[in-house]
């Protein structure tokens, strides 16, 4: 200590402070610290969720399961973990359109520009003051490094994990995007924040897919979320009807927490959600080809699944939308050059057409070279009564 003060570097309390100070005038609306050793039951949790399948096809998620679940592990000279969240809060009703049959809902924290790209400029300016007063070395992570950031943040006393898994806070609800700073120096810890659940189970019931196999888990193989977003084959059947119109990620569990009567608009410009982006109309998304699917969606989380995945879910909400006028989008589809896009136009077309199958099925069944969408076929006729 007395090296530190010597050298005119701050340690201990007050580089917590000046660190604290820094992050909030970036505009962090949450910053406290766990210590590294402060989540002694994920790794354990981890486990049990990946050996039961419940990532899907997220390989990356048993393959850095080791680090993922201690920070030592992910880098041993670390002695504290900062973390911090930003507000996203919504400004009016996140579930408006979920009643616009018609148009694909986005969920919130896609309205805007990308998080990763906000937050992550955001933690390294952070970052550089713990370095520069500290002496200390840090890494920065957002989202996409193996970290546990929603019990890291439960540590530190951000908010606590609800029976939905997502992080809620006493002050933001269930709309904090969190990030995590990893460095070397000694930061006084911070409290850790209880369980505010009770007996409540809204988020549960709420689910239109049943993704819920506890309180507490999620088996994001039944998630909209994932299957809209990470998914990268076709929707199992058996979840297009729960889907509804959401077209990229669901807020369902999110959006009926009650600890959201403290939640507050984002203060965050590039996170306040575009109204232009909450709702959009499905027959125009349908005829995105991959360039003007780049340039609409351009800076913002969309343009991660590419065309191909997006107007798979576009004709999940089209064959769900009840609305006959857009038929014809999904006809017009029915012999896109990619085969997610080919099966869910069949689908699409079966639920709003089903008398049209038999002559839409007429040659195209027969040329059809990818197995899933031929079995697409042999489904929607047999459904529409006539024979594959
Ligand atoms: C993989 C992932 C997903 C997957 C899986 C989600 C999941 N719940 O695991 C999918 C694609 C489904 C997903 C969806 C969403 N995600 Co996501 N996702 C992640 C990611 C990359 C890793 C999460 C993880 O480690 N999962 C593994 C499981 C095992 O961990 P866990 O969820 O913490 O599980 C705990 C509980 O199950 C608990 N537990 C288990 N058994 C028991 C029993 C009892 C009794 C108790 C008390 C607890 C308990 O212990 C486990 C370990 O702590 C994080 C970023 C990160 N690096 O952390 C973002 C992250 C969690 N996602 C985020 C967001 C915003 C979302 C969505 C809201 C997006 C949307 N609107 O569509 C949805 C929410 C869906 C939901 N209900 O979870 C934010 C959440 C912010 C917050 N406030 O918590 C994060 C933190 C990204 C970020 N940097 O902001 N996501
Ligand atoms: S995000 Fe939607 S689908 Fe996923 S668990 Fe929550 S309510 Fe269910
Ligand atoms: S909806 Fe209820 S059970 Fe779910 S996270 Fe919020 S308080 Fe907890």
């Amino acid at each position: 200590m007395g090296t530190l003060r010597q050298s005119g570097l701050l340690a201990g309390e007050a580089l917590k402070r000046a660190f604290v100070a820094r992050a909030r005038a970036l505009g962090f609306d949450s910053v406290r610290i766990a210590r590294p050793d402060a989540i002694p039951l994920a790794p354990e949790r981890l486990r049990a969720w990946l050996a039961e399948g419940r990532h899907g096809a997220m390989e990356w998620m048993a393959e850095t399961a080791e680090r993922r679940s201690d920070p030592r592990t992910l880098w041993p000279e670390v002695r504290s973990v900062i973390l911090l969240g930003l507000n996203y809060g919504p400004s009016g009703d996140p579930l408006a359109a979920l009643g616009l049959k018609d148009h694909g809902a986005i969920s919130v924290y896609a309205r805007n520009r990308d998080y990763h790209d906000v937050i992550k400029g955001k933690l390294k300016e952070a970052a550089g003051l713990l370095a520069a007063k500290g002496g200390a070395d840090v890494k920065v992570f957002v989202d996409t490094a193996p970290v546990m950031e929603k019990p890291l943040a439960q540590a530190a006393g951000l908010g606590w994990q609800g029976k939905h898994t997502v992080l809620v806070s006493r002050e933001f609800g269930s709309w904090l995007f969190l990030g995590a700073i990893f460095t070397t120096a000694d930061l006084p810890a911070d409290a850790p924040e209880r369980d505010r659940c009770g007996s409540c189970r809204r988020c549960l019931d709420i689910c239109p897919t049943d993704a819920f196999p506890a309180p507490y888990q999620l088996d994001a193989r039944r998630c909209i979320s994932y299957l809209t977003i990470e998914h990268k084959g076709h929707i199992p059947e058996d979840l297009r009807r729960g889907i509804g119109n959401r077209i990229f990620g669901c807020d369902d569990c999110l959006a009926v927490c009650p600890w959201n009567k403290f939640a507050q608009t984002a203060r965050e410009a590039r996170l306040v959600q575009r109204d232009d982006l909450a709702a959009l109309p499905l027959d125009a998304l349908a005829r995105l080809d991959d360039p003007a699917f780049r340039a609409r969606f351009a800076g913002t989380p969309i343009k991660r699944t590419g065309r191909d995945r997006f107007v798979r879910n576009v004709l999940i909400a089209i064959g769900n939308s009840g609305d006959r006028r857009l038929a014809e989008e999904a006809e017009r589809l029915l012999d896109d050059p990619s085969p997610l896009v080919r099966a869910m136009a069949v689908w699409a077309l079966s639920r709003l057409a089903p008398e049209e199958i038999a002559r839409h099925a007429s040659g195209r069944r027969r040329r059809e070279e990818d197995g899933e969408v031929r079995a697409e076929w042999d489904r929607a006729l047999a459904a529409s009564g006539a024979a594959p």
